[in-house]
């Protein structure tokens, strides 16, 4: 079939019902009018690059094709639960939530009432004649003795939304979050008043055997070598993730960065007539679909894009005001990669940078930063704003030991992120760092000259998830920083 668009699409019984653009959020389609008997439903996923793609573009990290996420066919009424959003808050000392649920109405025109129930408390709200399209039923539920989510004490509940008619179910939704409240207060993250302190990874989603596609077991394994670290907190570098990893996380109580899709592009890429509507709805889908999960903290945009430029700050604006409208009860921030010539720091409310020193130049760590900062502090915006270290590290190749510790020797890496770790981890107005990155990846074809092996190799462990010598340096530091 040929299809210029870079679009996943579907098609039911050869007839287009959807399009949509972005690898890394889902979307739906409904197929209404159908008689019964046998229909065929084809998905076709396109993975080439191309100028009307603005954030799938070569870069560090592959592009894989075809169907990667789980699919799944519904059969849906008159009309159906679309999503749940829980806002967990605290008044009085005592935990509520505020649920909005929304209803997508195809054709009842009979008035129908909604069911709620979270932990023990149930509530039927009064019928109502529905909308054509989107409708959205709203309550308040005190949850006097819920148990807050913590790292430490991962509670979760769940909530669950039933439509009726005359009295009669026939459509619910089982969704689950966590009571929890992150907040800022002058240069600190509070997880439920309590500072937080991140000790984290950068992860893609890649692997050398499932590519992009990681079975749930896969996954599970990989945030168990998270624990292992002694890490708190995974980067979802860089665009969000599977839903069922996020879910995990929520389970293990590991804190959670999460990002839209981009990745270093320039001001020329951010230009792209189609740049704006495809961040707007990867950033907007984001939110909404992960919105529920209490692992995730912050999120993230446009990771190392022009935010020294004009043009780069509009497009940052615009995309922090659309996280805000969608989402009041999470910081934002950025990670930046403009030493000393970022003019975007006024907009989040954490300033995060990526930094490599001792490997991509030869300024010693603890000196570096506290530069860094000082000029954050003197001349920017993020003045007195919480500070992460979104990304440090240094490439090593599995295998390959060097007596004189030579760049991309296993012992040159070793030492680099100790270097690295202990002047970031020891420094007073920081409140953590991501180490990039949790396992090498694999990059664009297009990347060959730039990295051995068509690899990222800064990974701690390999592609097959072997630790390498920094293994150790790293567990010693995490360790030595609760
Ligand atoms: C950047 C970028 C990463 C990766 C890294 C590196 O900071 O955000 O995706 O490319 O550098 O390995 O140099």
């Amino acid at each position: 079939m040929q299809r210029r668009e870079p679009y996943g699409s579907r098609l039911c019984d050869g007839k287009q019902i959807a399009a949509h653009y972005n690898a890394y959020t889902a979307f739906s389609a409904v197929a209404r009018g159908l008689r019964a008997g046998r229909h065929t439903l084809e998905i076709v996923a396109d993975n080439r690059f191309s100028p009307e793609s603005a954030l799938h573009v070569p870069n560090d990290y592959m592009s894989y094709g075809g169907v990667s996420r789980p699919v799944l066919a519904e059969q849906v009424g008159s009309c159906y639960i679309e999503r749940i959003r829980v806002t967990p808050f605290r008044r009085e000392g005592a935990w509520l939530a505020r649920a909005e649920i929304f209803v997508s109405n195809l054709s009842e025109r009979a008035p129908v009432s909604l069911r709620l129930r979270i932990g023990e408390t149930e509530r039927l709200l009064p019928p109502a004649r529905l909308a054509d399209g989107l409708n959205v039923f709203a309550a308040e539920i005190s949850c006097p003795g819920a148990r807050a989510w913590s790292p430490q004490d991962p509670a979760l509940y769940t909530v669950t939304a039933i439509l009726e008619k005359e009295g009669e179910a026939f459509d619910d939704l089982i969704d689950r979050f966590g009571f929890r409240e992150i907040a800022i207060e002058g240069k600190r993250i509070l997880l439920n008043g309590a500072p937080l302190y991140i000790r984290g990874v950068c992860r893609h989603e890649d692997h050398p055997q499932y590519g992009c596609a990681l079975p749930f077991a896969a996954m599970a394994y990989d945030l168990q070598l998270v624990k292992s670290l002694g890490a708190n907190s995974v980067r979802t570098a860089h665009y969000p993730n599977d839903e069922r990893f996020l879910d995990l996380c929520d389970e293990l109580g590991i804190l959670v960065w999460e990002e839209n899709h981009a990745r270093g592009l320039s001001l020329e890429q951010m230009q792209n007539p189609r740049f704006e509507q495809q961040a707007e709805e990867v950033t907007r889908e984001m939110v909404e679909q992960h919105y529920n999960h209490p692992s995730i903290y912050i999120w993230g945009i446009l990771n190392e894009c022009a935010s020294d430029s004009e043009y780069g700050k509009a497009c940052y604006a615009k995309q922090f005001d659309l996280i805000r409208s969608l989402d009041q009860s999470r910081p934002r921030s950025f990670a930046s990669c403009k030493f000393k010539t970022d003019i975007c720091f006024d907009l989040p409310e954490v300033v995060s940078y990526n930094i490599y020193p001792q490997w991509y130049h030869d300024t010693p760590a603890g000196e570096y930063l506290a530069d860094l900062y000082g000029w954050v502090q003197r001349e920017t915006g993020g003045a007195g704003k919480p500070f992460l270290i979104t990304e440090v590290g240094a490439g090593g190749i599995y295998g390959y030991r060097s007596a004189y510790k030579a760049k991309w020797g296993e012992e040159y890496q070793a030492d680099t992120l100790r270097d690295q770790l202990e002047a970031i981890l020891s420094f007073p107005d920081c409140s953590g760092v991501y180490i990039w990155q949790f396992a090498d990846i694999r990059i664009s074809e297009e990347w060959w000259g730039t990295r051995p092996r068509t690899m990222n190799n800064k990974g701690i462990f390999d592609e097959y998830r072997r630790p390498k010598l920094c293994f150790e340096s790293v567990r010693a530091c995490f360790q030595n920083r609760p």
